[in-house]
């Protein structure tokens, strides 16, 4: 299966390596145990939507697979869960949803990583897709990976009044949060910005479009599908906007003080790439408060919806503090 050997590091990434939720344990609310519990049944079902194939494409679906499992954190499946149960409504129905989240996530990841983008070798510790298949495999992985998404949001279930109309809102936000609006969008503005002094609005395009809207959607899709009031999905919505910017300043930041055995990919490459960061920009300490402040209105979005959004404002405190 190895094309290229490429030393690796072990799986580091996941959010219930006590690296990763260090932050976290001074409050109540244990979240290494809701995270190792959510990550259970979130790895679980995606093993059933992406089963191993020995056929013609099972090359593709290896490399799918390879790139699925190979340690990322779920953070925005979890946050699909999190927002459903935020507002008192969590059912099953929802996991699809997730799965389609995750499966756009990897996706962004395995294109991110090709040679005509960000040329990188190692992720989550691991040989890249392209690396551990080959060029045209990663790209075939990444596009099957983009379009299953949809497939699995036609098998949502979802209840109640005003149902339907909920499920295809939530198609449109994917779609939005992924596409030339979004994700994809962001990934071009951030190209075309290497190496260019760019200006703090700028900036704010970049990261809330290519990291921040899908993170926002998940928020918001849990919410919408899980049949929440009008305000619930407002608060949920703001919550997923500021915890989505905050998100990409952090990794900014883990870009240039982070440890590379930790993060499991190598440390200092923005700088090198001349990419639009935060820290670049502001400095280090101005790109934490700023990241602080995003949290703090994050939480006060969070204030109504009482103790059912506690995995919630765990969850917004390790997207700040998290070391991986
Ligand atoms: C359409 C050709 C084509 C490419 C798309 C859109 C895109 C490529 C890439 C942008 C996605 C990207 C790499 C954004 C940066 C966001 C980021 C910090 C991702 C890492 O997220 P984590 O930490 O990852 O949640 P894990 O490993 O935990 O899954």
């Amino acid at each position: 299966m190895t094309k290229k050997t490429t030393k690796t590091i072990s799986k580091t990434s996941r959010i219930s390596g006590s690296a990763g939720i260090r932050a976290n344990q001074a409050g109540a609310f244990n979240l290494s145990s809701y995270l190792k519990k959510k990550q259970k049944e979130i790895d679980r079902a995606m093993t059933r939507a992406l089963p191993a194939k020995h056929d013609l494409i099972g090359q593709l679906v290896a490399a799918m697979r390879h790139s699925m499992f190979s340690g990322g954190k779920r953070l925005r499946p979890l946050l699909v869960l999190a927002a459903a149960e935020a507002c008192g409504k969590p059912g099953t129905g929802l996991m699809n949803a997730a799965l389609a989240m995750e499966c756009i996530h990897t996706y962004s990841l395995i294109h991110d990583d090709l040679p005509a983008m960000d040329n990188d070798d190692l992720r989550r510790g691991q040989p890249t897709c392209h690396i551990a298949f080959d060029e045209a495999t990663a790209i075939l992985a990444g596009d099957a990976l983009l379009t299953y998404a949809f497939e699995l949001m036609t098998k949502v279930k979802t209840n109640g009044s005003g149902a339907q109309k909920r499920l295809l809102e939530a198609i449109e936000l994917l779609t939005r949060a992924a596409g030339m609006n979004g994700m994809v969008g962001g990934q071009m503005a951030d190209l075309v910005c290497e190496k260019k002094a760019v200006d703090l609005p700028t900036l704010e395009y970049i990261h809330t479009h290519k990291t921040g809207h899908l993170i926002a959607a998940a928020c918001r899709m849990g919410a919408l599908l899980s049949g929440a009031t009008g305000k619930q999905v407002k608060a949920l919505t703001i919550y997923g906007e500021t915890m989505g910017l905050a998100f990409q300043i952090a990794d900014d930041i883990l870009n240039v003080v982070g440890d590379h055995a930790k993060m499991g990919k190598q440390a200092g490459t923005d700088e090198a790439r001349g990419k639009a960061t935060y820290p670049a920009l502001m400095g280090l300490n101005a790109s934490r408060d700023h990241a602080q402040a995003l949290m703090r209105k994050g939480l006060a979005a969070l204030q109504p919806l009482g103790p059912k959004a506690e995995p919630l404002r765990a969850l917004a405190h390790y997207i700040v503090e998290r070391e991986v």
